[in-house]
C-alpha cells in the first residue's frame, strides 16, 4: 500500500515548480500508486471497501493538499526571486534625458503675447506667404515704391488662385485691412509673427526676424493713446530702464509716421555691432493709421481712425538679453539655443 508519509517526505524535496507538477501528474496521480489500491478494491467485502475507501480518499486529499501548497509556495519563491533580480535601484542616480528647450526668441513672442492679452487685444498670427497686393498696395504703399522692388522681398514663383503674385509677407501690416474686415471696428489687434527681407545681414539685420504689429481703430484715437500704450509695452518687455525716444519718419500706410528708438543697453553707446556706436537702436515703427489704409478696409476715415506700429521682436530679445548679434537667434548653436531656458 502507497505509504503518504514518503510520498509527501519526496514533494518536499522537490524545490521547483515545473517539476514538482509532473512529478505529481505522473507519479502521484496518473500513474500513482494509490490508483493501483483504488483498483484493487474491487475484490473486497463491503466492509473492508468503506473502510479502504475512506482510508484511500483521505491520501488522495492530503497528497494534493500538500501538491498545492507546495505548488503556492515555489511559485511565491519564483516570483520573490525575479522581483530580487529586477530590482532597480531608486537611489542611484539615473541617466539625464536631453531636454529641449524654448528659443529666447519664444520666450519673448509668449510675453508680447501676455501684453495683448492684459490689453484686451486679439491675436491673430496672418500667414508668412501673402499677396503682393495685401503686403504693398493694401496698406499704401505704391508699386513704385522702393520697397517693392526685388532686393527688399523675397519672391514666390507661385501665383494665388486670382493670379495675384505671392510673396513671403515683409511685415504683419500686411494683413491690417484683412483683420479691420474679418473682425470689425472698433478693434485691438495684435499680429505677432516672423517676415522676410531680402537684406545685407549684419548684427541687426537678418533676412528672418521676429515681428509684431499692433493696430487699433477706434473713434477719436490720438498720438497720446498711442505713447502710453508704447510706454507700458516697451518697460513691461525690456526689463531693463533704457531711454527711449521717438522721431519723426515715414511709412505710406501712417500719417504721421514715429520711430522709436531704444539706448542701447550692450554698450551704453561706447561700441557694440548691435548699435554700431550710434547709441541708439531702432526698435519699431509706428503712426497714425493712414486715411487710404481706412477706406481700403471699407470704413469711413471720417470716423473711424487709429495707430498701428510693428516692433522687431529680434532686436528687443537682444537689448533685453544683452546679446550683441540677432544672427545667434538663427545659427542652430545648440550651446546658444540651451543657454537661457
Ligand atoms: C515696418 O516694417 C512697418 N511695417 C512698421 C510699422 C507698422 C510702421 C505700423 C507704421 C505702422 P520697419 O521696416 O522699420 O517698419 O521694421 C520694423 C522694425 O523691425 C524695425 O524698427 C526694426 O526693429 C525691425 N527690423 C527691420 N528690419 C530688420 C531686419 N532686417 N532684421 C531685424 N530686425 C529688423
Amino acid at each position: 500500500m502507497l505509504d503518504t508519509k514518503i510520498a509527501l517526505k519526496e514533494l518536499e524535496k522537490l524545490n521547483n515548480a515545473p517539476q514538482t507538477t509532473e512529478r505529481f501528474q505522473k507519479y502521484l496521480w496518473k500513474s500513482w500508486a494509490l490508483n493501483e489500491e483504488f483498483k484493487t478494491m474491487g475484490a473486497l467485502s463491503f466492509e473492508e471497501k468503506k473502510k479502504m475507501g475512506s482510508v484511500l480518499s483521505e491520501a488522495k486529499t492530503t497528497l494534493t493538499d500538500a501538491y498545492e501548497s507546495k505548488e503556492r509556495k515555489l511559485s511565491m519563491e519564483g516570483i520573490n526571486q525575479k522581483l530580487n533580480e529586477d530590482l532597480i535601484d531608486i537611489s542611484l542616480d539615473g541617466k539625464p534625458l536631453d531636454q529641449g528647450s524654448y528659443s529666447v526668441l519664444a520666450l519673448v513672442r509668449r510675453e508680447i503675447e501676455e501684453v495683448y492679452k492684459w490689453m484686451w487685444f486679439i491675436i491673430d498670427y496672418g500667414h508668412e506667404i501673402v499677396t503682393k497686393y495685401e503686403n504693398f498696395e493694401s496698406v499704401n504703399i505704391p508699386l513704385t515704391h522702393p520697397a517693392t522692388e526685388m532686393h527688399d522681398t523675397i519672391y514666390l514663383k507661385d501665383t494665388d488662385p486670382s493670379g495675384l503674385l505671392l510673396i513671403l509677407r515683409t511685415h504683419n501690416s500686411a494683413h491690417q485691412v484683412e483683420d479691420i474686415m474679418k473682425y470689425g471696428v472698433p478693434l485691438k489687434l495684435g499680429s505677432p509673427g516672423r517676415v522676410y527681407r531680402f537684406e545685407n545681414m549684419d548684427a541687426s539685420h537678418d533676412t528672418m526676424f521676429r515681428y509684431a504689429e499692433w493696430l487699433v481703430i477706434d473713434k477719436n484715437v490720438s498720438i497720446a493713446n498711442f505713447k502710453d500704450t508704447m510706454k507700458k509695452i516697451l518697460s513691461w518687455i525690456l526689463w531693463k530702464a533704457t531711454e527711449i525716444r521717438m522721431r519723426p519718419s515715414y511709412f505710406p500706410f501712417v500719417e504721421p509716421g514715429f520711430e522709436i528708438d531704444a539706448q542701447c543697453t550692450i554698450c551704453g553707446g561706447k561700441w557694440c555691432s548691435l548699435c554700431k556706436q550710434s547709441w541708439w537702436i531702432e526698435l519699431v515703427g509706428a503712426g497714425m493709421v493712414h486715411p487710404n489704409v481706412i477706406t481700403n478696409a471699407g470704413l469711413d476715415p471720417k470716423e473711424w481712425s487709429g495707430f498701428a506700429r510693428g516692433i522687431g521682436v529680434s532686436r528687443l530679445a537682444a537689448l533685453r538679453y544683452g546679446i550683441k548679434d540677432i544672427r545667434y537667434f538663427t545659427n542652430g548653436d545648440l550651446r546658444f539655443a540651451k543657454s537661457f531656458s
